[in-house]
């Protein structure tokens, strides 16, 4: 397939961040003259696999001393897979969005949504195509793990691609609303309870039924602000690190649910937190208004 040799013309033009904890890279090139950036990531080793990795892996002596021995394991090559997510073209926003970054808390009020925000996420965000092809099944139709197809409060939900679905300690989904006018947290009043609800019940139902993981071992929530401006909420497993799952970003469902119940315009008018990074343009918007 075209896939088969994607990377084989790929020129490294800069690693964009690495982490020798989460044994991931990031790194910024082309690909056919095409921007492009690549993620390349070791998965974790599963018990289901240990028997074969333990009968068919070649071991190699590294040092030996005493009762302590080091080896290099050599997998067979089917053990030995890198999780690889390929972003191309890419926008300078994607290198941005990727590159390791000073970041800087910003307290937007409720004016401040409207007069610097919203104005920027108009005209800068990133498209949200790739969402708008899953509603419509152009795209990923075949990993769709529960629908509501409710045009009021229905939903998609799917595993989110930073998930390769392997093992279920980094369980990772996201339920993407069938409404195109709710772009962040920041649109949502009471008239959208029923639907958060839905999402919150059918939801958690949905990835009991087919991964036996119960609502109690989940972390629901909204991001502010998300990198792209269609409602969707993360599910993700309670034991599992999510990147973005920090308070500075995290908002709850369940306190999403109890804020607008309390006051129909919570998210209209509270101030929200959240971190910038040093080269986003709307950290710059916010200094210009004297807000930061
Ligand atoms: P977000 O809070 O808008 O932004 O979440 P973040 O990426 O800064 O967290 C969007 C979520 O959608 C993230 O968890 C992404 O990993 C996920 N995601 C992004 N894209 C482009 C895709 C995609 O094409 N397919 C799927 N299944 N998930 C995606």
């Amino acid at each position: 397939s075209a896939c088969e040799f994607l990377l084989s013309g790929f020129e490294t033009k800069a690693v964009l961040r690495d982490s020798a904890r989460e044994k991931n890279i990031f790194i910024h090139g082309k690909i056919a003259d095409q921007e492009t950036v690549v993620i390349l990531e070791k998965t974790p080793i599963r018990e289901e696999n240990l028997f074969e990795l333990f009968k068919n892996s070649r071991l190699k002596l590294e040092m030996k001393n005493d009762i302590y021995s080091t080896y290099q394991l050599h997998p067979p090559p089917h053990l030995n897979e890198i999780k690889t997510t390929v972003v191309c073209p890419a926008t300078e926003k994607h290198v941005k969005k990727y590159l390791r970054q000073e970041t800087f808390l910003v307290e937007e009020t409720g004016e401040d949504y409207r007069s610097i925000t919203l104005p920027f996420i108009q005209s800068q965000s990133f498209s949200i195509q790739w969402v708008y092809n899953i509603l419509e099944k152009k795209a990923e139709a075949d990993r769709i793990v529960y629908e509501d197809p409710d045009p009021k409060v229905g939903f998609v939900l799917l595993p989110d691609f930073k998930w390769d679905q392997k093992q279920l300690d980094d369980l990772y989904l996201i339920a993407i609303v069938h409404r195109k006018d709710i772009k962040s947290l920041r649109d949502l009043t009471s008239e959208h309870i029923p639907l958060l609800c839905n999402i919150r019940k059918r939801g958690e139902d949905a990835i009991q039924k087919q991964y036996g993981v119960p609502a109690n071992k989940l972390r629901v929530y909204l991001h502010y602000q998300p990198s792209y401006y269609h409602l969707h909420v993360h599910f993700t497993s309670l034991s599992y690190d999510a990147p973005g799952s920090g308070v500075e970003r995290a908002h709850l469902l369940s306190d999403v649910i109890q804020n607008l119940q309390a006051d129909a315009q919570y998210y209209h008018s509270r101030s929200l937190c959240f971190p910038l990074r040093a080269d986003d343009g709307l950290l710059s918007k916010f200094k210009n208004a004297g807000r930061l």
